[in-house]
Parts: structure tokens; C-alpha cells; sequence
């Protein structure tokens, strides 16, 4: 079964936006192990992430997290940005790594620690107006870890008041997406758990407020393309982090874990007209490379979601809808299981030989010399992390 060239057309409208943190130092509570060549600053990270979309062409944008990736002259990095054929993607936000905020931040009883919040956020947005980001991504590790420890439905009301007055800054032209997750940093409860919270928030702020789906923060077995489909359905799915799990929030390569999930969440973005422009879904990654080089593993990651693209493109709809229609069970499965086992390997090489791409871009990676020269070129200074 080979993509037809409208189906082609369509994967060519394929945009992914890397996380600037996957390419520092990262890991877990019991080690982060620095690799060399790791990027210094936000204006190596851009240059590594740039490597990404040189070899793939499916990486044009690089979300940043703030402070993080503070630096004092925004006009130099968006050019910078540009000057290696990027740009700069979702702006993070980040409420979770100060003290003050040890019981929340939005949520938290303190109307000081709210007010630091939420004046966090609009620093957020006068960086998005320097770089001509159109998006601020809120993920909040608000949450308490005893029962009792504070009040449920308080903690909500201050999040809806301190979510509008952050909405009430955007300009007509930017977006909240305020992402949710069922737990950690909190063990008891979340303040964001589920989409479900989220877009109650975002339909109380108004139409430039949507969710943020994270694939890494549901409970084992959630039907992940389900919440996709919904989403999609009311116009009010903002963006995907995309990675993958085995256990809990693992943030490994999108696609590794779960393929068939992966697809699956994919033939629901085309069935629900997430690809066309209009839609305003972002296709995000957030993820960690602990172990693995930093750059080949956002090129593994991008490429992973190209080809269940491919796949998920690949389903024959008009055969699916008869096999549905007829209630033909078993007919209806195997319309959607044959797009799936679809090898596209081949036609994906040749598709990238027609736009001036290498046929393999890991390969040419590993070939350029890239790698080498920053691990010899990058000495000095402080490697960037997560956290940092
Ligand atoms: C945290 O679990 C979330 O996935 C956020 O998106 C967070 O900002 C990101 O993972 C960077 O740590
Ligand atoms: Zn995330």
C-alpha cells in the first residue's frame, strides 16, 4: 500500500517543535550524566536543534522554557533562530523550580506567591511578543501530597482567577495552552490532572485558550486517542507534548514505547483535521535524553512521528467507512491494522530525495562532522541542563 500524492502533500504540512531542553544534560534523582559537546547557552541550543530540521526538514521551530532559556537580548536569539533556518516556537513557563512556590503557585494560599506567578507569566508573554512566539504553554506542579493539606475547591478558584488575569495580557494574536497532568510532582492531588480540568479552565477564559495534551500524563491504559478525538471535536486542542513511557512520565523518545499507540493518536489527528493549518494544533516534544546523543535522539524522535504519520495517513477511509457502516467488526479493524503495518521506510526516503533531504538523516548526521565539532569546539563554560 504505497501514499498516493495528496496523502504525500499532506505529510509535507508536517511542523514539529523541539524542546530546547532535550538537548542539555538531563536525568533522574540518581544521576545526570554530562555528555560531551552539550550546548552552553539558548543560542547553542537553537544551533543544535537547527541540526534536527536541516536533516529532516520537519523541525522548523524550537520551544523554549523560561528562565531557563533567559537571555538579554530576545531580538538576538529570534535572529539567531532565523539565521540557521528556525524560529521560535511555544514559550513554558516555569512555576516549579523556586522555592517560594514549595506549595503551589497559581494555587497557593499566598496571595504574594500568586502575585510572583502570575507576574511570571506576563514576563512570558513580553518574551513571546520579542521573538514572535504565538503561544505560552502553562504546566503547573501545583498539587498537595496529603489529604487535608488544603482546600480543593479554593485551590481551583484561585487557579481560574489567576489564569484569567494572564489570558487578559495576551495579545488577539497568542494562545494559552494550559497542559495537565494526573501526578508528580504531587502525590495526593493535582490541581491539573486531567483534560477535562483544563478545558473547563480554557472554556471559562474565552477561544485563544486550549489544552495541552502531554502523551507521558495519563494512567496506564488511558485511551489516549479517544481524549485526542475530543478535543479536536470542540476546537480545543492547543498542542501535543509529545514522548513516550513505559511506566510514568518517562519523557523518552515519542514513539519508542508505544508505535501502535503513537499511530493511532495520529489517524485521529488526521480524522479530526488537526494537520490543516487552521486547527492551531502544535506538534510539540518534550522529552529527555539521558543516556542517548542529544541531536540523534530528536532526529529518531521527529522521524518516529513522520513515519506514524505516514501510516496513519495511509488508512483507507472510504474502505474503513463501508467496513463501519456495515458493522463489519473484524472488516473495519483490519482497514485500520493493514495502514498500520504498512512499511513506508522506502517511500519516505524517496519522498525526502524529491526535497533535497537525505534519503537516511540519522546516517548523514552521524556523517557530517557536527557531533565531532561541538564535542571538540565546546570547551569551557557551563553545559546547559534541565533546570538550568
Ligand atoms: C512536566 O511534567 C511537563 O511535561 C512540562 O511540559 C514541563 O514544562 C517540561 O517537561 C519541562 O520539564
Ligand atoms: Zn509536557
Amino acid at each position: 500500500m504505497a501514499l498516493t500524492t495528496d496523502q504525500l502533500d499532506t505529510l509535507a504540512t508536517l511542523a514539529i517543535e523541539v524542546p530546547s531542553w532535550a538537548y542539555g544534560n538531563s536525568g533522574t534523582r540518581f544521576k545526570v550524566f554530562a555528555g560531551p559537546g552539550g550546548p552552553r547557552d539558548p543560542f547553542e541550543k537553537i544551533d543544535d536543534a537547527a541540526q534536527v530540521n536541516a536533516f529532516t526538514g520537519l523541525a522548523p521551530a524550537v520551544a523554549l522554557h523560561i528562565p531557563w532559556d533567559k537571555v538579554d537580548d530576545w531580538d538576538a536569539l529570534a535572529a539567531h533562530a532565523a539565521d540557521r533556518g528556525v524560529r521560535i516556537g511555544t514559550i513554558n513557563s516555569n512555576t516549579f523550580q523556586d522555592d517560594q512556590y514549595k506549595l503551589g503557585s497559581l494555587c497557593h494560599t499566598d496571595a504574594a506567591v500568586r502575585r510572583a506567578a502570575i507576574d511570571h507569566h506576563l514576563e512570558c508573554i513580553e518574551i513571546m511578543r520579542a521573538t514572535g512566539s504565538k503561544d505560552l504553554k502553562i504546566w503547573l506542579a501545583d498539587g498537595t501530597n496529603y489529604p487535608g493539606q488544603d482546600d480543593l475547591r479554593g485551590r481551583q478558584d484561585r487557579l481560574a482567577e489567576g489564569l484569567a488575569e494572564i489570558y487578559a495580557a495576551l495579545d488577539a494574536d497568542q494562545r494559552l495552552v494550559l497542559e495537565y497532568k494526573f501526578f508528580e510532582p504531587a502525590f495526593y492531588h493535582t490541581d491539573v490532572p486531567d483534560w477535562g480540568t483544563s478545558l473547563v479552565q480554557c472554556l471559562a477564559l474565552g477561544e485563544q485558550a486550549s489544552v495541552c495534551l502531554d502523551t507521558g500524563h495519563h494512567a496506564p491504559g488511558t485511551n489516549i486517542e479517544f481524549i485526542v478525538m475530543q478535543l479536536l471535536r470542540l476546537g480545543r486542542l492547543g498542542s501535543f507534548d509529545f514522548n513516550s513511557r513505559f511506566y510514568a512520565d518517562d519523557d523518552l523518545i515519542v514513539g519508542a514505547a508505544d508505535p501502535f499507540q503513537l499511530f493511532r493518536i495520529l489517524y485521529e489527528v488526521v480524522r479530526g483535521g488537526g494537520l490543516k493549518a487552521d486547527s492551531g494544533v502544535v506538534f510539540m516534544l518534550d522529552q529527555c535524553h539521558n543516556i542517548e546523543k542529544k541531536i540523534p535522539g530528536q532526529i529518531r524522535s521527529v522521524l518516529n512521528v513522520q513515519e506514524m504519520l505516514a501510516r496513519a495517513l495511509a488508512v483507507d477511509a472510504d474502505a474503513l467507512k463501508v467496513a463501519q457502516e456495515n458493522g463489519d467488526v473484524l472488516g473495519a479493524n483490519q482497514v485500520l491494522m493493514d495502514a498500520f503495518y504498512t512499511d513506508v521506510r522506502s517511500q519516505l526516503a524517496a519522498w525526502r530525495g524529491e526535497r533535497g533531504l537525505p534519503g537516511d538523516p540519522m546516517a548523514a548526521y552521524l556523517a557530517s562532522g557536527y557531533q565531532e565539532k561541538i564535542e571538540a569546539d565546546r570547551v569551557g563554560g557551563t553545559q546547559a541542563s534541565w533546570g538550568a
